[in-house]
């Protein structure tokens, strides 16, 4: 059966290709879906995408994972960067996860250098806008063969 992967969107990316273009690019969150959907199906694998602005969602939602997704490519937005809960939560569960940020964190301020999940997850991508990604789904699945 195909891997099922959990593709997360943590706070304000709802709000992608609607304001701040020059930082994450003019695509929506829609667009990421779309192109996730068809890069899945090109690698034999599905994709579930969910967004949500509250900590405790996404905390929930990796919870429940577990079992019932082969992996997890999560962009956990400005709680990258402040949410031991979330880590914890990645570290809890039994399912591998790749962290993908749109911008390269480490070239803009001094606050979002220091990552607090990319530690528990497998590997991280960031930098490279929707392809961030594309790539991190592209190893994940690499990963789960
Ligand atoms: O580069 C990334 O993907 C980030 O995870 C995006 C977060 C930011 O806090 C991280 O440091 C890096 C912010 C997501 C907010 O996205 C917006 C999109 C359009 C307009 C306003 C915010």
């Amino acid at each position: 059966m195909a891997h099922r992967i959990l593709v997360l969107h943590g706070p304000n990316l709802n709000l992608l290709g609607t304001r701040e273009p020059q930082v994450y690019g003019s695509d929506t969150l829609d667009d990421v879906n779309a192109v996730l959907t068809e890069l899945a199906t090109e690698l034999g694998v599905t994709v579930e995408a969910r967004q949500s602005n509250h900590e405790g969602q996404l905390i929930d939602w990796i919870h429940a994972a577990a079992g019932n997704f082969a992996g997890i490519v999560i962009n956990p937005g400005g709680l990258t960067h402040t949410s031991v809960a979330l880590r914890d939560a990645l570290s809890s569960v039994d399912v591998p996860a790749v962290e993908v940020h749109l911008s390269n964190i480490h070239a803009r301020e001094e606050f979002r250098h220091r990552t607090l999940t990319a530690g528990v997850c497998a590997g991280a991508v960031m930098g490279f806008g929707i392809q961030s990604y594309l790539l991190g789904l592209r190893a994940l699945a690499a990963q789960l063969g």
